[in-house]
């Protein structure tokens, strides 16, 4: 059974990986915008990765009987100068998702929630991934200078992401 304080806190947790999934949606739309249709595509993946994301934490408080609240979620920026902005933007979110993933880990321990501490070891990992893999192609575009030709080489690198 999960505590009040952790039912919360994944609650939280859950509407704030709906606000990614939703501003890396509204990310694609402005690309697909631009005709940078495999950047567009990229982030199209990433927003549903994040409703994922939510999903599994929805799925482990109906699992340990607690109760899902969903709130409003936030409106995201729906445009943006250009692909360094919003690689930056990316970035500086995906490490906020990480001290928030952080935080839900050190009261998993506070609350001695095993099962929480364990579940939650996925998203650590995740986050490692998810900051180096942003990180990756916000140093391409500020070498690359994303302009003419390697634009749209860049582009296309972006277009072959599955999943
Ligand atoms: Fe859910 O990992 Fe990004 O935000």
């Amino acid at each position: 059974m999960l505590s009040k304080t952790m039912e919360k806190a994944l609650n939280e947790q859950i509407n704030k990986e709906m606000y990614s999934s939703y501003l890396y949606l509204a990310m694609a739309a402005h690309l697909s915008e631009q005709h940078l249709d495999g950047f567009a595509k990229f982030f199209e993946i990433q927003s549903q990765e994040e409703w994922g994301h939510a999903m599994r934490i929805y799925k482990h408080l109906n699992e340990r009987g607690g109760r899902v609240v969903l709130d409003k979620i936030d409106k995201p920026q729906t445009t943006f100068k250009d692909l360094e902005e919003i690689f930056t933007l990316t970035l500086e979110h995906e490490q906020f998702i990480t001290k928030s993933i952080h935080t839900l880990v050190d009261l998993a321990v506070k609350e001695k929630d095993h099962a929480s501490q364990i579940f939650l070891d996925w998203f650590v990992n995740e986050q490692v991934e998810e900051e180096a893999n942003m990180e990756n192609w916000l140093a391409k575009i500020k070498m690359s200078g994303a302009k003419g030709h390697v634009l749209f080489m860049l582009d296309g690198h972006a277009g072959e992401r599955k999943k």
